[in-house]
């Protein structure tokens, strides 16, 4: 069907203004939005229209989407933006019969806002380009040895001198609660649940810069001190900014009652700026930490998770734990084929009443570069070009029954993304590939590579008028309009 300066839009929804929006962005046709039928395009919400989160799209002579609530009608809205095309005779519709929900319920992205620090505004787009397709998550990284991102009114020294600077010395910065809050909201609107991350009980450096009587002095550990060599990095010294990017040195003092003092603080101030259900306590690579004391540290502080009314979420490791609290989520982050103990502690979740989330490192890490030569990213998961981030299937990785795993996480990772153009090159187009792993069913005649990389191709002429510097992968048939 045309879209033309005459197409006229009914609903109420904000799903309603933000399809207007998104078409004049594209187009520069701004459609009119009209209060009573007739109208070319109709939209609502009907909650027996389908399953949580689904919709159904019908373009034919006119376009009519029903969402089963407010984010279902987001999702079909996002669906049509993506049958918008140009030809000779101007803008339209393809035709489209759709019923559409989707598989998991948790389909997640992550920005790792600590190595590099990400303004507000910055990580609006991000929402904006993910929340387009389909995510329905944020998991924002906010502390880590570099940098400390997030105003804690009782422990106000963490902004105030961990926040200053980024990886390699980059300009750093941190997020106001009153900023905490718009990007909430802004995420609210666009369906997606903000899930704030402190990393503990390692990745802690920064906040011995501000309270050093709560960390023990830096561990250095082979692979540490190797990577800073061939990467000519500075070492960790105690009480002063990191500016390299090893991990694995760093730990709060697990034997201090202030320690807990300080999570109790900073976990209730996070819990009372984030309506989300969930806060995200790390536990990822904590080297220096003896295990014994790992584990105790992850059971207090899921438990003070706990206690602040909120769901605990931790990477696999802290699945070592074994009172680790009931219900604590784990963020699995190994390889598709486990290695060591990371299947087990995994496993330990479901075992504690729990579930899981899937960012299998060698397919979902957003961080990994395409092709060895591409300029940006790292290597040590896997070299990921955009088939392999597309072909895995996250349920049988571990040997957990399927309804333990709510979903997919992509991280990325910022060591080596300077600006958000950095980002996108990185993120686009693998996000879609874990979005699509993330909503489609498991087995679906369109869920294989052969389809994928053509509805992939013909993303390109709407990326391109979003702004998001995808990068343009060759196992791709890009569209130019
Ligand atoms: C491992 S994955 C980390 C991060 C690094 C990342 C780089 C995980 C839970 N920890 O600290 O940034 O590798 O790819």
């Amino acid at each position: 069907m045309p879209i033309t300066a005459t197409t006229r839009v009914l609903g109420s929804s904000p799903a309603a203004a933000q399809l207007i929006e998104a078409v004049e962005r594209r187009t520069g046709i701004r459609l009119a939005s009209v209060e009573t039928a007739p109208a070319e395009i109709e939209l609502f919400v009907d909650p027996n229209s389908s399953a949580p989160e689904g919709y159904t799209l019908e373009i034919g002579d006119r376009a009519i989407a029903v969402g089963a609530d407010e984010a279902g009608l987001f999702y079909g809205v996002q669906t049509l933006l993506q049958l918008l095309r140009q030809d000779d005779f101007g803008w339209g519709l393809l035709r489209a019969d759709v019923a559409d929900s989707p598989r998991f319920p948790r389909r997640g992205v992550m920005l790792d806002v600590a190595r590099h620090f990400f303004g507000v505004d910055d990580v609006k787009k991000f929402i904006d380009s993910t929340s387009a397709l389909k995510f329905n998550h944020l998991h924002l990284h906010l502390s880590d040895d570099q940098g400390w991102r997030v105003h804690i009114d009782s422990w106000p020294r963490l902004t105030e001198l961990s926040a200053s600077t980024s990886a390699n010395g980059d300009p750093g910065g941190f997020y106001t609660k009153d900023d905490y809050r718009k990007i909430v909201d802004y995420a609210a609107a666009r369906h997606m649940i903000v899930i704030p991350e402190i990393d503990l009980p390692g990745h802690t450096h920064a906040i011995g810069v501000a309270y050093p009587e709560l960390v023990e002095a830096p561990v250095m550990n082979d692979n540490l001190i190797a990577d800073s060599r061939r990467l000519g990095q500075p070492l960790p010294v105690a009480g002063e900014i990191y500016l390299g990017w090893g991990v694995g040195h760093s730990s709060v003092r697990i034997h201090e009652e202030r320690t807990y003092d300080f999570v109790r603080d900073v976990v209730r101030e996070l819990a009372e700026m984030t309506p989300g259900p969930y806060i995200h306590i790390g536990g990822d690579e904590s080297l220096g930490t003896p295990q014994a004391d790992f584990d105790l540290f992850a059971e207090r502080a899921t438990a003070i998770v706990v206690e602040a009314g909120k769901t605990p979420v931790a990477w696999h490791e802290m699945g070592s734990a074994a009172d680790i609290a009931e219900g604590t989520v784990g963020q699995y982050w190994g390889m598709t084929t486990p290695e060591g103990t990371h299947a087990e502690e995994a496993a330990h979740f479901v075992e504690r009443g729990g579930a899981l989330i899937m960012s299998a490192a060698n397919v979902t890490y957003l961080d990994m570069k395409y092709t060895e030569d591409f300029p940006l990213g790292l290597t040590w998961a896997a070299i990921i070009d955009v088939r392999s981030a597309y072909e895995w299937e996250p349920t049988t990785i571990l040997d957990v029954p399927d309804t333990a795993i709510l979903g997919v996480e992509a991280p990325l990772w910022s060591e080596t993304t300077r600006t958000l153009d950095d980002v996108e090159q990185l993120v686009f187009p693998r996000a879609a590939a874990q979005a699509e792993v993330a909503w489609s069913p498991r087995e679906a005649p369109e869920r294989v590579w052969e389809s994928f990389r053509v509805r992939l191709g013909s993303l390109a002429p709407l990326w391109k008028a979003e702004g998001v510097d995808f990068h343009p992968a060759d196992e791709i048939p890009w569209s130019a309009r």
